[in-house]
């Protein structure tokens, strides 16, 4: 050969580590295994386990290999039955806790008595007492009891009397214009019967919106007890359903900038004005005819699902609404609702409806269960599954995984079940930039709050 360059010399051909990237474009050159550094955080795109994001710790608490600074992490946890969410001060969040029902005697024992049970409306027995709140959670994980002592009712578990489950109590918590907070309290039962047949003085607060003071803004159970909002009637077919469950709140509706008031019991959407006047804004959300599943009980449980109460496989039921979530988008105030859809609670049949005008028009279906809606600051929404595989998982026949995505224009974004495993999660909300959830709702003391950064997810 004459003198002179040979090929391997030019700085276009030299890959010192041979892994196929030459040396003046591979950010680890003598690194066969890496070569692009997407985010400089001096972590390799193929080991960094946030690829969007510098994160040089690589710290990774829950070990599922995302790394904490673009996964949900666990912000709150052993919480009493966590319900919705709202967005507070300073990067705070608020979140409403339905509580453990019962109260706890001196020596922990739950107060149990008949003169604070009733039935409630899915027929079982619920007990009440005063182990609901409201906390807020600071940007730097740190809790603070806002609220406390205020109305719960629940479930005792058959296998095991200790753990109460499924709390009806606060349930979804906003603030006010002033800065002050407005407290959905739900109520598990007939709006016209249950609360009269209790004793203790903050039992009325059931089924009602209250301020940060325990004043009674709206009494929606009342207003439900008056005038049976959607018209349904009892499982008899004869008697009016006054069952009533506020839910969700959402201030500042647009055009009336009024409080509105998710009932999932009335299936209706509810406006109060500044004076507590209640009126009805959407009532139509309709029923759906859905076919009972065959549970497969006998080889579960030994016995047929009707010997638990439960319709035959095959049986055609009318399964109602049950709205669970809303939201208004930042984007040209849309506001969606969420349904929870009723028994048999089939798979795919769960929507969301635009309300915008006054009206509920389906905006997208195929969901199961959705439990709570969302909207980031680009209109894009967040929706919230809480058992994805239906009635089997909500009577824990099944497992009773939850799903969060991300929706845009119609279709799916993003299915976040990769980075986050869900179990009856009960609320989503976006404050900034940061997306919370509450997860684990259903056994009381079991409650945690999950937080990620929408810019890292
Ligand atoms: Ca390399
Ligand atoms: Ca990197
Ligand atoms: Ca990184
Ligand atoms: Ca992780």
């Amino acid at each position: 050969m004459a003198t002179g360059c040979s090929e391997g010399d030019s700085a276009l051909d030299i890959d010192t580590d041979g892994d196929g990237v030459i040396d003046l474009i591979d950010a680890f050159p003598d690194d066969p295994s890496e070569s692009f550094d997407n985010d400089a955080d001096g972590v390799g795109d193929n080991a960094d386990n946030c690829l969007g994001v510098a994160n040089a710790d690589q710290a990774d608490a829950d070990a599922d290999g995302f790394g904490d600074a673009c996964d949900f992490t666990v912000i709150s946890e052993n919480l009493l039955s966590p319900r919705g969410i709202g967005c507070g001060a300073d990067d705070s969040i608020l979140v409403a806790l339905a509580g453990a029902g019962p109260n706890l005697a001196a020596t922990g024992e739950a107060l149990i008595n008949s003169e604070s049970s009733y039935v409630g409306a899915d027929g079982r027995v619920v007990q009440y007492g005063e182990t609901g709140s409201v906390i807020s959670i600071a940007s730097d994980s740190t809790s603070t009891i806002i609220m406390n002592n205020l109305p719960s009712v629940a479930v005792q578990s058959e296998q095991d009397p200790s753990v109460w489950t499924d709390a009806t109590g606060p349930a979804d918590v906003v603030r006010a214009d002033d800065g002050g907070l407005i407290v959905a309290i739900g109520l598990a039962g007939d709006a016209c019967l249950s609360r009269p047949d209790l004793t203790a003085p903050d039992a009325v607060l059931l089924g009602t919106v209250i301020d940060e003071q325990r004043s009674i803004i709206a009494d929606i159970a009342d207003f439900e007890c008056s005038n049976n909002v959607d018209s349904r009637l009892a499982p008899s077919g004869t008697a009016p359903d006054h069952t009533s469950n506020p839910f969700r709140l959402l201030n500042d509706y647009p055009d009336t900038g009024s409080l509105t008031v998710l009932d999932a019991g009335m299936n209706a959407l509810i406006e109060v004005d500044s004076t507590g006047e209640r009126s009805t804004l959407v009532a139509d959300f309709p029923d759906q005819q859905q076919e009972m599943p065959d549970l497969g009980l006998v080889d579960i449980i030994g016995v047929d699902q009707t010997v638990i109460g439960l319709p035959p496989a095959g049986a055609v039921i009318s399964s109602q609404p049950v709205p669970s979530g809303i939201s208004k988008s930042p984007v040209g105030d849309t506001v969606l609702v969420s349904e929870l859809t009723g028994l048999p609670f089939a798979i795919g049949s769960a929507r969301t409806y635009d309300v915008t005008d006054g009206t509920a028009v389906v905006d997208q279906d195929g969901f199961t269960t959705i439990v709570d809606i969302a909207h980031d600051a680009s209109g894009d929404v967040f929706v919230l599954e809480y058992a994805t595989n239906g009635l089997p998982g909500l009577l824990g026949f099944g497992p009773s995984n939850g799903r969060l995505s991300k929706q845009s224009l119609g279709s799916e974004v993003r299915d976040f079940s990769d980075k986050v495993q869900l179990s009856t999660p009960t609320a989503v909300e976006v404050c900034g930039s940061n997306i919370y959830v509450s997860d684990q709702g259903s056994v009381a003391g079991q409650g945690r709050i999950l937080r990620g950064d929408l810019n890292a997810l």
